[in-house]
C-alpha cells in the first residue's frame, strides 16, 4: 500500500481536491488522474461498480499518483471489506445516521486494536510479499482515510458525538441526499437545508476533522472553502456535459 497523499496533505492543514467517478474504465480513471486531482472516489453505492472494477481503477490512480478511494455500497464490515482488500487508500461510507455507525465503519476499516477488519493477502497488503502482515496492518491503519457521509437530520443532529470518534479524518456533507431527507430534494439552498449545513460546518471546523463536501460547481467549492471545507468532492459527469453542450450549442445554433 503506497503512501495516501491526500491524508498526508489533511493532517498538514492543506486543502484537497477530487472528483467522483462511476464508470469502470481503468483508462478513463487514468485520464482523469492525470488532469490533477489530488483524489478520485470510485462510487460503488451508485451506478454498478463492483470490487473487481474497483481494483482496476485503483491501479490507474496509483499510477498516476493519485490518491484512490471507493464509495462503499453501505456501511456493511463484509462490503467494506472487499472494497478495502482491492488496495484502495479509504472508503466514503454513505448514509451513516448514527454516532453507533459511525463506530462500526471505523471498526471496519481499521485493523486491531482500533478496528476489527478480516485480514488476508491480498492486492492492498502486496499479497504479503514486501512486509510482514503484522507491519502491513500498523501501515493501513495510518494510511487509510475515513470518510463518513452527513446526509440526514438524524446525521446532523449527532454531529457533536460524531466529531470525537477516533479514526474518522473527514466528515462529508452530501447535499443531495441532505435536502432529500429534509423534504426539499435537490434544493440545497432551500434555508432548511443550508442552517442544517451551517450546523455541520460549525461543529467539524472546530474539531480535528476535517469538512468535506459535495460541491458540482466551482463557485460552490470556493463558498465552502470560505467556509472553512479542506476536502472538496466534484463530478466527473458534470464536466463532459458542460464541455459537450457547449461545443455542440455553439455549432448548432
Ligand atoms: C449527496 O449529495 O448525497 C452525496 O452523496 C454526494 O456525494
Ligand atoms: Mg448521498
Amino acid at each position: 500500500m503506497l503512501e495516501n497523499t491526500t491524508k498526508t496533505k489533511l493532517l498538514a492543514g492543506e486543502t484537497v481536491l477530487g472528483c467522483f467517478i462511476k464508470h469502470s474504465e481503468p483508462a478513463f480513471a487514468e485520464f482523469v488522474a492525470m488532469q490533477g486531482w489530488d483524489f478520485l472516489v470510485f462510487d460503488a453505492e451508485h451506478g454498478t461498480l463492483q470490487p473487481r472494477d474497483v481494483e482496476g481503477l485503483c491501479r490507474a490512480a496509483e499510477l498516476r499518483e493519485v490518491t484512490p478511494i471507493a464509495r462503499v455500497t453501505t456501511n456493511q464490515p463484509h462490503i467494506i471489506l472487499r472494497f478495502l482488500d482491492t488496495g484502495i487508500h479509504g472508503v466514503h461510507v454513505p448514509w451513516v445516521n448514527t454516532a453507533a455507525a459511525v463506530e462500526q465503519a471505523v471498526q471496519s476499516v481499521k485493523y486491531q486494536p482500533r478496528g476489527r477488519r478480516g485480514l488476508a493477502g491480498s492486492r492492498a497488503s502486496d499479497w504479503g510479499m514486501y512486509e510482514s502482515i503484522g507491519e502491513y496492518t500498523k501501515r493501513a491503519n495510518r494510511e487509510t482515510i475515513v470518510v463518513i457521509h452527513i446526509e440526514t437530520m438524524d446525521a446532523v443532529n449527532a454531529i457533536d458525538d460524531y466529531v470525537g470518534i477516533d479514526g474518522v479524518d473527514v466528515l462529508f456533507i452530501g447535499p443531495t441526499d441532505l435536502s432529500h431527507s429534509l423534504g426539499h430534494p435537490g434544493d440545497p439552498a432551500h434555508p432548511e437545508v443550508a442552517a442544517a449545513m451551517d450546523r455541520v460546518a460549525d461543529a467539524v471546523v472546530d474539531s480535528d476533522k476535517a469538512l468535506g463536501i459535495y460541491a458540482g460547481s466551482p463557485a460552490t467549492a470556493e463558498q465552502w472553502l470560505d467556509r472553512g471545507a479542506r476536502y472538496l468532492a466534484t463530478g466527473v459527469d458534470g464536466f463532459i456535459e458542460q464541455g459537450m453542450q457547449a461545443y455542440l450549442s455553439r455549432l448548432r445554433n
